[in-house]
């Protein structure tokens, strides 16, 4: 019998690389919801079949689970940016806390089904780290220092709470920042990338940057998403796993990394809008736990990365594609 995975959220960033590896991995079937507005890019990409999904109606996730019955869904929807939950706390809290609670709600409410499930927390979730910590078992008191993370942190109670209570096959992905091909701009390393890849096209050579001084601990996605397609499959429910490097690289040495690429002489200039409120200065994973679950490592090189988020900024802008 060939297996089902539904993707909820499945047109952004990190759908379009999952759905890609679970079909050739495991060959499993794969369904893709999202806003009707992504529909065409979805169908245009054969990435899998497309289902309409807005996770804030509740009854229409329970239509849609009780129709398509997966065996595994991976939630992915949300608002995905902390810097935008600055701007929009109500939004970030609708979709990532209630978006969340309807989905488990209208899988617990269906008879007879007992998905495997996959939450998308963040290692943002940790937030204010206890003193001279830096690399973060998932024993670490959660301490969010955004709405975004607050959101995450929320909804990581959330699936405990169904996975124990209910005894749902709920298991608690938290990934810190993962990068690649296809990311919107709004998220670093995308955001220098593509404002590279405009000065390569003739542009101005200023890079306009936030705050340098952080260090955060950086994955390629297409090392995320073969951690999550182990993790729904032999992941305990109610455990929280932590993925990413396990070490950290200040924002600074990132973007001199990416002009160093880009071959070009290039000036910086901080931006007043791109600062945080709060801007923690320095995380990484302590992946243990997920090494001891999967047989997984990062394997990708952040300059490979790097490389190919530049290509793809090249391609898009050429394109008209952001
Ligand atoms: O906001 P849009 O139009 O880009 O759509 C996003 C979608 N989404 C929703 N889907 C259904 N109902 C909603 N009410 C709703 N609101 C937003 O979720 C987008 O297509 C998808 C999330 O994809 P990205 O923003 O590209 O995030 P990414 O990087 O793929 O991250 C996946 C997960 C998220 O839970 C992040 O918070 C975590 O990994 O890092
Ligand atoms: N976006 C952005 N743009 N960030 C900048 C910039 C800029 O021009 N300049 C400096 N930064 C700094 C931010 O202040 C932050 O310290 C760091 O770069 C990373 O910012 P983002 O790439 O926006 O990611 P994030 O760490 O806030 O969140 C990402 O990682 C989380 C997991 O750790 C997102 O991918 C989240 O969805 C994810 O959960």
């Amino acid at each position: 019998m060939i297996m089902k995975a539904m993707l909820i959220g499945g047109a952004g960033f990190v759908g379009k690389h999952l759905a890609i590896y679970l079909a050739n991995t495991y060959g499993w079937e794969i369904v893709i919801t999202g806003l009707p507005e992504e529909q065409e890019a979805i169908t245009r990409s054969n990435l899998g079949r497309f289902a309409p999904l807005n996770i804030l109606e509740r009854e229409q996730i329970q239509a849609l689970l009780e129709q398509e019955r997966p065996n595994y869904i991976f939630h992915l929807a949300a608002q995905s940016s902390v810097a935008v939950s600055w701007k929009s706390p109500q939004t970030t809290i609708d979709v990532n806390i209630k978006g969340c609670a309807n989905l488990l709600d209208a899988i617990r409410s269906i008879d007879i089904y007992d998905p495997k499930i996959l939450l998308i927390g963040s290692g943002e979730e940790y937030g204010r780290l206890p003193e001279g910590i830096c690399v973060v078992p998932e024993t670490t008191v959660p301490c969010p220092g955004n709405p975004y993370a607050m959101t995450k942190a929320a909804q990581t109670m959330l699936g405990q709470l169904y996975a124990h209570a209910y005894r749902m096959h709920i298991v608690l992905a938290r990934p810190f920042n993962h990068i690649g091909p296809g990311q919107m701009s709004g998220f670093v390393v995308s955001d220098f990338c593509k404002q590279v890849a405009e000065i390569m096209n003739g542009k101005e050579p200023i890079v306009r940057v936030g705050n340098l001084t952080a260090f955060r601990d950086f994955t390629d996605v297409r090392d995320v998403v073969r951690a999550y397609g182990m993790l729904i499959q032999h992941g305990t429910p109610g455990e929280i796993y932590n993925i990413g490097s396990g070490v950290v690289i200040s924002i600074q040495a990132l973007l001199e990394k990416i002009i160093q690429q880009s071959g070009l002489s290039i000036t910086v200039q901080h931006d007043p809008q791109k600062f945080r409120p709060v801007d923690y200065p320095s995380i990484a994973a302590d992946i243990t736990k997920l090494q001891h679950t999967i047989d997984w490592k990062p394997e990708i090189s952040l300059e490979r990365t790097i490389a190919d988020t530049l290509t793809d900024w090249q391609i898009r802008l050429k394109n008209h594609v952001e």
